[in-house]
């Protein structure tokens, strides 16, 4: 029971009999209390609370871990590739505000705190998100990754004009080095306007000659760094969705099927995605587009490996999935949300292509359907079961990565009353995205050195391959099928805080405070 010392890289000991540190794991046994319900037809709500335990064992050995960007030479990844260089520098530089040092801001496991219990006093205590069980940390990773275009990363971070004169100056060098790897372009898929900048291409090639040297590039990146473990994520351009046709990607045999064949239909995403699949290498969608067709969902089953998607839930979206909810959980009804943004980007210049802002119109517009569907009371049939939620982008090259973005929720009150809530957000998108590339990763990596066995069984297994907690930083989550997303950012997060607890043995975080409530 706690016997043994908190693991390397984690600052968390349990003394417990239900958490045991051994050599290379931390082994933890766990009731996970629920609830069956069943409705009745008259309304009434029959419960059934419902126990199961599970025994956890999360290996303490921290991989040397890689991670290969899609679009390397974009915003998001030239802003990543210098954030990561600066921090494992200590870089400080000059700005109107003073000397800024290098940090992880924006980053949940670098840069956030979990409730552990309380002092003596009865006061909250936190620990740092990232040193509740051993994780990656953001400086040891190795970054690499492919562009259609063949701009270094130093030149692509100048290009993206996201960070500052100075920081740029002081990282350049080192991005310099860093080359992105030939990648595939169809220009059927993303926004004709990109087509300039596809100059660094794997050409001669058929799709699955392509999964080939993907999979040969993931390799020889490995090799090259020494790295236990290699994660993939697509930060490219938004593509377009593809169209989903029987026998042609709706199977996991039949989508193999297509790509030995080229077919027309299958876009880059899926491509890298089968790629990583195949090979047992994580895959990450962090754009819109249905890059899971249901066979490529089928074959990340079948492979056990690992998925997250889609697209990055970095500000807009993510204040929608709090506020929302809390309008909702409030009792308040909303009854329009309008969401209108801005940007002067290459992502911006992507989008301004119809079926590229389709992708993320649909992304962006699903955020809500949950939180709608988990109040019968103000949304039915008779009083009106929809919100009209709207969503507007606009390409305005002046404000670069300055994204502005105006929300409107309009609601109902008491008594036919109204209210109104209006939004206007100025932010730099990708300093706003690229710590989500960060968490998405670390979690991932954590959740695939964990391992669980139901009672009375001897059988260690995995969690699904439709790595659902990664939902935390993506708009529309993929999810198993049969089942709904969860979108409600405090949901997700709970569920985050709640499992790294299990791990440790510890029951879920709640604030019942019967310490201080009783007399
Ligand atoms: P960006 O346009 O600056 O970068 C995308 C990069 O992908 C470009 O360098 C382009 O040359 C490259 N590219 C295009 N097709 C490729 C392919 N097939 N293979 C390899 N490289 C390819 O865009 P940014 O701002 O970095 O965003 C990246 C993605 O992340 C976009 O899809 C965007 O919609 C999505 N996203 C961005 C958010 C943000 O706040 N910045 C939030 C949510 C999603
Ligand atoms: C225009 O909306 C550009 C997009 O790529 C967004 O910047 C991105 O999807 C972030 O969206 P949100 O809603 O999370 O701020």
């Amino acid at each position: 029971s706690g016997v043994g010392s908190a693991p390397r890289g984690s600052c968390v000991k349990v003394v417990s009999d239900t958490c045991s540190y051994e050599p290379d794991h931390i082994l933890s046994s766990y009731t996970y209390e629920n609830a069956r319900v069943e409705t009745t037809d008259d309304g009434e709500f029959v419960v059934h609370p419902t126990k199961s335990a599970f025994t956890f064992k999360t290996s303490t050995e921290v991989p040397k871990t890689g991670l290969m960007i899609v679009g390397w030479g974009g915003n998001n990844g030239s802003t990543l590739t210098a954030t990561i260089a600066a921090n494992k520098n200590n870089v400080t530089w000059s700005t109107r505000r003073g000397l800024q040092k290098s940090n992880y801001y924006g980053s949940v496991t670098q840069s956030s705190t979990v409730k552990l219990g309380i002092d003596a006093k009865g006061r909250d205590v936190y620990a740092p998100f990232g040193r509740v069980l051993p994780m990656v940390h953001p400086n040891d990773l190795v970054l690499g990754g492919w562009d259609i275009n063949d701009a270094n990363i130093g030149d692509a971070m100048e290009r993206s004009k996201v960070l500052d004169y100075d920081l740029q100056q002081k990282v350049k060098e080192e991005l310099k080095a860093y080359k992105p790897l030939p990648s595939i372009y169809y220009p059927d898929f993303i926004a004709a306007n990109q087509g300039e900048r596809a100059n660094n291409l794997k050409q001669g090639m058929d799709k699955w000659q392509h999964v080939l040297e993907i999979q040969k590039d993931i390799r020889e990146f490995k090799e090259k760094n020494g790295l236990d473990k290699v994660f993939v994520m697509w930060s490219a351009n938004t593509e377009r969705y593809a169209e989903i046709i029987p026998g042609v990607n709706d199977t996991a045999d039949n989508l193999l099927k297509s790509i030995k064949e080229s077919h027309s239909e299958v876009a880059p995403s899926t491509v890298f995605a089968v790629a990583c699949i195949l090979m047992g290498v994580v895959f990450i969608n962090g754009a819109p587009q249905n890059t899971f067709v249901p066979g490529a969902l089928e074959l990340a089953e079948r492979e056990k490996v690992f998925i997250g998607g889609d697209d990055f839930k970095s500000g807009q979206t993510k204040i929608k999935s709090v506020l929302a909810q809390f309008l909702v959980d409030a009792g308040i009804k909303p009854l329009s949300i309008v969401s209108y943004n801005h940007l002067g980007n290459n992502d911006g210049y992507n989008l301004s292509a119809p079926q590229q802002f389709r992708s993320k119109e649909i992304s962006k517009s699903s955020v809500v359907d949950d939180v709608i569907a988990s109040n019968q009371i103000l949304f039915n049939k008779e009083v009106g079961d929809k919100v009209d939620h709207c969503i507007v982008i606009k390409y305005v090259p002046a404000v670069g990565d300055n994204k502005v973005a105006m929300d409107e929720y309009h609601s109902e009150l008491m008594m036919g009353g109204r209210n109104n809530i209006a939004i206007h957000t100025v932010c730099e998108d990708s300093i706003l995205a690229a710590p989500l590339i960060i968490d998405l990763v670390v979690v991932a990596e954590l959740f695939g050195r964990v391992q669980f066995k139901r009672e009375g069984s001897d059988e260690w297994e995995g969690f699904h391959s439709v790595l659902s907690v990664l939902s935390y930083w993506l708009k529309a989550p993929i999810h198993r099928r049969g089942e709904e997303p969860i979108n409600g950012l405090n949901k997700q997060r709970m569920a985050l805080e709640n499992l790294f607890r299990a791990f440790l043995g510890m029951g879920p975080n709640n604030e019942m405070r019967l310490e201080s409530r009783m007399a």
